[in-house]
């Protein structure tokens, strides 16, 4: 139970947590703002390892930063963790018309944007409620924090062997946001619950990229390699990707805690009118960077840029093995960008019969990249 010693820092913890739930926040917890030194040290060991290795902008000086938050604010005193449930309810069906999958973190808009103006609007209203000027840092994967090492502290949720943090009545399907403050707050704390005996997350990862318990290596991860990674994925992955276009849910999906997971109360993470319960693959082949700039400006598909998710639906058809997609996938090894050219190759290959052979053989005759070459070389294989 929190400590009320200091009637001053008992109303400003209720006034803050009532305000952040009244701005739609599901859940909220304090934390401390001492340095994560355990984090810290885990954190950095990984990327020794490797492990992160493949995110240049995940480097050892924003993982120290993030882990002292007085580095950032010199006044923080404490972090006002934040969750919201971004779980849809909508169901969007796949197979009749090549649909290729999207993770349902990115099915509306972009968390990003929603939760980091809904929280510089907190910080404000607080200011008013508290009548001072609170200091303050807003971050939902914006910054350096390690957003789930502060969720964890603020008693939000506990770490799952999959690595995403769980809750309890939102499962893992929550996006998180923190507010480092001034504030003297008084801090929760963590749960203390974990996964048990559980390895399903572990065992059903498509691509094995869960190599211990709280252990990811990034380079198997179908979430890194459809979003992340900028350049060809690697062979032996591609066949375990199935139809999954941006993104990967199967570590969450098998999750038993996810099972009564409450649906999302937030519109802006609904799909809607403007986001996406599935990719139609055959029209996207043929979409232009511009057009994938408007048709994915306030989603967070849009990190994938355009040539990385033409990428993904290449692998994604090649996998369904569906002849229709041929004559789009011939098109494409005309395609201006040699990483779109290579990947619509290895698909034809995949599918294979005599039309996708003969334009692979002709496509030979043209072909200058090395890398394309090689790939038609190995689809004619
Ligand atoms: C880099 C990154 C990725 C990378 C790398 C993933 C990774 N392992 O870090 C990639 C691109 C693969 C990725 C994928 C996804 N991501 Co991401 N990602 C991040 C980011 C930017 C940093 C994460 C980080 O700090 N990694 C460093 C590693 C070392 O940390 P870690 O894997 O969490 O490991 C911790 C635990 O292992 C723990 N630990 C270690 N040993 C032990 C032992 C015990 C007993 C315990 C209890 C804990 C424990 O300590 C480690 C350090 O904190 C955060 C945003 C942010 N700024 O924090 C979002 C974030 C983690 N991602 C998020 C999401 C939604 C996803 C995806 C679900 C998206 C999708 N559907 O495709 C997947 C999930 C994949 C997975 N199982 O992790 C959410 C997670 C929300 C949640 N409920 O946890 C975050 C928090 C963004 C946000 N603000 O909402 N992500």
């Amino acid at each position: 139970m929190p400590s009320t010693a200091n009637p001053d820092t008992a109303r400003a913890t209720e006034i803050a947590k009532a305000y952040a739930r009244e701005l739609g926040f599901d859940l909220v917890g304090i934390a401390s703002a001492e340095p994560f030194h355990e984090k810290e040290a885990i954190t950095l060991e990984r990327m020794r390892q490797g492990l992160m290795d493949g995110l240049p902008w995940f480097h050892r000086a924003r993982v120290r930063r993030g882990c002292h938050p007085q580095d950032i604010l010199p006044s923080a005193r404490s972090i006002i963790a934040v969750a919201m449930s971004y779980y849809p309810e909508d169901a969007p069906s796949y197979d009749e018309t090549l649909g290729g999958k999207v993770a349902r973190y990115a099915r509306g808009q972009d968390y990003h944007k929603v939760m980091e103006q809904r929280l510089q609007a907190f910080v404000r209203g607080l200011s008013e409620r508290l009548e001072r000027a609170v200091q303050a840092r807003v971050y939902v994967d914006t910054g350096p924090m390690l957003d789930r090492a502060v969720a964890e502290r603020a008693g939000i949720g506990w770490f799952g062997k999959s690595t995403n943090i769980l809750t309890r009545n939102h499962g893992s399907w929550v996006f998180l946001g923190q507010v480092i403050t001034d504030l003297e707050l008084e801090p929760d704390k963590p749960l203390k619950k974990t996964c048990g005996q559980c390895t399903l997350c572990m065992d059903k990862c498509p691509t094995g990229a869960i190599v211990a318990p709280y252990v990811i290596d990034n380079a198997r991860c179908i979430s890194y390699l459809t979003i992340e990674s900028r350049g060809p994925i690697p062979h032996s992955l591609r066949p375990l990707m199935g139809d999954r276009v941006f993104g990967c849910d199967v570590c969450q999906e098998v999750c038993p805690v996810n099972r009564k997971a409450r649906f999302t109360r937030e519109p802006a993470f609904r799909p809607g009118e403007h986001g996406f319960t599935a990719l139609q693959l055959l029209p996207l082949l043929r979409i232009t960077e511009e057009e994938f700039v408007k048709t994915f400006r306030n989603s967070p598909i849009r990190r994938a840029k355009g040539m990385g998710l033409l990428r993904n639906v290449c692998v994604a058809l090649g996998n369904m093995g569906d002849s229709r997609a041929v004559p789009y996938l011939m098109e494409a090894l005309g395609h201006r960008e040699p990483l779109v050219r290579g990947h619509a190759a290895w698909a034809l290959g995949r599918i294979g019969g005599q039309e996708a052979m003969k334009s692979l053989t002709e496509s030979l005759l043209t072909e200058v990249n090395e890398g394309v070459r090689e790939e038609i070389s190995l689809a004619l294989r």
